[in-house]
């Protein structure tokens, strides 16, 4: 039978990646994210492989995340798996001079915004006994860097969240799944520096990872056979061996 996956951040980057990927697959699929003109060009695109359906929902807003996934279409409402990957960096700044707003973003999004959407899926997945959760970590939720302060406490955070759903759920026979990534070479760079020029620089000089690579290396984890868990991964591109530490062509 068909398996339906539910995509926060599929708009762009690694999410998008993973819808392409997952409708290579014949995987039904829920694709969330604010940009709905990019949600319907996907849609267009993917809908000849399988069958898509999208959800416009800020994950900030518990009510709106809450009543997108309870309204579902029947025949989306069984949801297999789920991959909480919306979110970004905002800003790169020395906690002394850290922005009030930034903060609240990376946190109101990338932590509070993965437990509303799985507070609103893991209840059909325990009433169920199965399900596959991946969360969108970092290497960030692994290794902290210089100005990086806010956005790896908040990938730290889904680091443990994640270890805590995976220690919670276990009874349920539920698979859950870390996958923290390096560079990666999406808009997240344009989203972290607003815009500005230097965002052009962050993937100059040295091959990062493309989206794809995340997305097969998802969808390598949610083909393991039912006894096998992918637990936590930690990607990096060739060329860089830690967060500070990345070979570039001068
Ligand atoms: P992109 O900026 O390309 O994509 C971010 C996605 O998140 C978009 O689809 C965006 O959709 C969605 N999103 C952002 N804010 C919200 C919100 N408030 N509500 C709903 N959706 C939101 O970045 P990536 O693909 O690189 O990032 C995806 C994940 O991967 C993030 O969690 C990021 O932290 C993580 N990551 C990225 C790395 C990198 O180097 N690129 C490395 C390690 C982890 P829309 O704007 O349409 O709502
Ligand atoms: C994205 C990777 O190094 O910009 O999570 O934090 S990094």
């Amino acid at each position: 039978m068909k398996k339906t996956a539910l995509i926060t951040g599929a708009t762009s980057g690694i999410g998008r990646a993973t819808a392409h990927e997952f409708a290579k697959h014949g995987i039904n699929l829920i694709l969330c994210g604010r940009r709905q003109e990019r949600l319907d060009t996907i849609k267009n695109a993917l809908s000849k492989q399988t069958n898509v359906h999208t959800l416009n929902f800020d994950v900030r807003d518990r009510k709106a995340t809450f009543e997108a996934i309870k309204y579902l279409p029947e025949k989306y409402q069984n949801i297999d798996i789920l991959i909480n990957n919306a979110g970004n960096a905002h800003g790169l700044d020395p906690i002394q001079t850290g922005n009030l707003d930034d903060w609240d973003a990376m946190m109101d999004i990338n932590v509070k915004g993965l437990l509303y959407v799985s507070k609103a899926i893991i209840p059909q997945m325990t009433a169920r006994k199965s399900g596959h959760i991946i969360n969108i970590g970092s290497s960030a939720g692994k290794e902290v860097y210089p100005k990086g302060n806010v956005y790896c406490g908040s990938k730290h955070a889904v680091v443990a969240i994640t270890e805590g759903m995976r220690i919670d759920l276990n009874p349920f026979g539920i698979k859950v799944t870390a996958i923290n990534p390096g560079l990666v070479e999406t808009e997240f760079s344009q989203v972290r520096f607003k815009g500005d020029a230097i965002a052009n620089n962050v993937y100059k000089g040295y091959k990062a990872l493309q989206p794809e690579d995340i997305a097969e290396m998802i969808q390598f984890a949610i083909s393991r056979p039912a006894h096998v868990n992918i637990a936590d991964v930690l990607m990096f591109c060739t060329a860089q061996a830690s967060s500070t530490i990345v070979n570039k062509e001068s």
